[in-house]
């Protein structure tokens, strides 16, 4: 008969799976501890019994494209292989308003139900440049859904504006603004942030902006970038965070776990982490961020295969077709050079690991259920 004891001896990793077993909490120390001992196999066993209890086989993706105004950028942070600095501009692309509706205006016709629009931080992108954006793009298209900036751009327009952050949020969303992506969290701890963040926005702006927002009654999205210069219990920390403001406004959506990508940037020195340490901290988030609903593999970062084998560790959510309109990843060194899947390819990508495949729309409405 399958019992815990035949994954491990550990009698403390099992009083930690007895605990989520029952639905109960984990607390920082178990979550400390899971980085540190549990076994990959025993993390996708407990991982994978929590999905099944929030979502059985149900698993995610959409039909969206990226916008991507600037490469160029005010900041540095060292783990970006993406960003030309302000000196190398003549590097880098700076799209105008016009370019970019033309691109919003390409997918007409197709069924794409979300537009993920975030960039480097420039000065002639300010408030009004986004409110103008949003907008346009909702006079074109009122139905598609505006996914856009992160607390990096939100606090430096706001500032730029001399506008409350409440008074520019608020501005966005009547422009349109529908969610918003989970990007610039990085890791919260304020030493490691100094170190790679490049001077953008803190941890306590990052996390006031996505308050703001939930209380303004609209969605939003949080990453941590992994596999660089911190420690287990900066991820903790990090989570920790989350998982707080998470318990005081449920505005999150989904967890997404970043990991670090070392082509082309200040960190390149650093190895990467192996693909056991990616599956087994998508587990830990699963196991340890008990409210919330998704954890999302990112397949332009993660490549495919892996975010194929992650649905056997707690992940619900693949993301979207991209239709190759992001660079983030590339630039950095993923395995996805030209990122790009049909609907079938993420159907089949999701349905050969034994799941069930269902296009949603960003705030997880079932626009389709696949049942191959
Ligand atoms: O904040 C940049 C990361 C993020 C590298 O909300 C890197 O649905 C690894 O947040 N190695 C932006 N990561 C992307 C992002 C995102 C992506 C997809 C979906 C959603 C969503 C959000 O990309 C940045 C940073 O953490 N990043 N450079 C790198 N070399
Ligand atoms: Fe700029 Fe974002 Fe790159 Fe940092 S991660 S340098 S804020 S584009």
């Amino acid at each position: 008969m399958f019992s815990i004891q035949t994954i491990t001896q550990n009698t403390q990793l099992q009083a930690i799976s007895h605990k989520v077993m029952a639905g109960q909490r984990i607390d920082d120390a178990d979550c400390q501890y899971l980085y540190e001992a549990a076994p990959v196999a025993f993390l996708g066993m407990l991982a994978n019994h929590v999905r099944q209890q929030k979502h059985g086989k149900r698993t995610y993706f959409n039909r969206n494209f990226h916008l991507e105004p600037t490469n160029v950028c005010i900041y540095d942070c060292a783990f970006c292989s993406y960003s030309r600095k302000i000196k190398k501009r003549s590097d880098g692309w700076e799209f105008t308003m016009d370019e970019m509706l033309d691109m919003v205006k390409k997918y007409d016709g197709q069924p794409v139900t979300e537009v993920h629009i975030v960039g480097g931080v420039l000065p002639q992108y300010d408030l009004k440049f986004y409110m103008d954006l949003f907008s346009a793009i909702k006079a074109h298209r009122p139905e598609l859904h505006i996914k856009a900036l992160t607390p990096v751009e939100y606090h430096y327009i706001f500032k730029k504006a001399k506008v409350s952050y409440e008074e520019g949020m608020k501005m966005l969303i009547e422009s349109g603004l529908d969610s918003i992506p989970g990007g610039g969290a990085e890791i919260f701890d304020e030493e490691i942030r100094a170190r790679i963040a490049g001077g953008k926005v803190s941890s306590e702006g990052w996390l006031e902006l996505h308050r703001i927002a939930h209380h303004q009654g609209i969605r939003s999205n949080a990453t941590m970038l992994y596999g660089h210069v911190e420690s287990y219990a900066h991820r903790v920390d990090h989570m920790r965070r989350l998982r707080d403001l998470q318990d005081e406004t449920g505005g999150f959506q989904t967890f997404i776990p970043l990991k670090f990508r070392n082509q082309d940037n200040e960190l390149s020195h650093l190895p990467e982490v192996s693909v056991i340490e990616d599956l087994r901290n998508y587990a830990i988030g699963r196991i340890y961020l008990d409210n919330f609903d998704h954890i999302k593999a990112y397949w332009p970062m993660i490549g495919r295969h892996t975010a194929q084998l992650s649905l056997s560790f707690g992940v619900n959510d693949v993301d979207g077709t991209i239709d190759d309109t992001t660079k983030i990843y590339s630039m950095a060194g993923s395995e996805e050079q030209n990122p790009a899947l049909s609907t079938e390819q993420l159907v089949d990508l999701i349905e050969s690991a034994s799941f069930q495949a269902l296009e949603r729309d960003t705030v997880y409405n079932v626009v389709k259920e696949y049942n191959s």
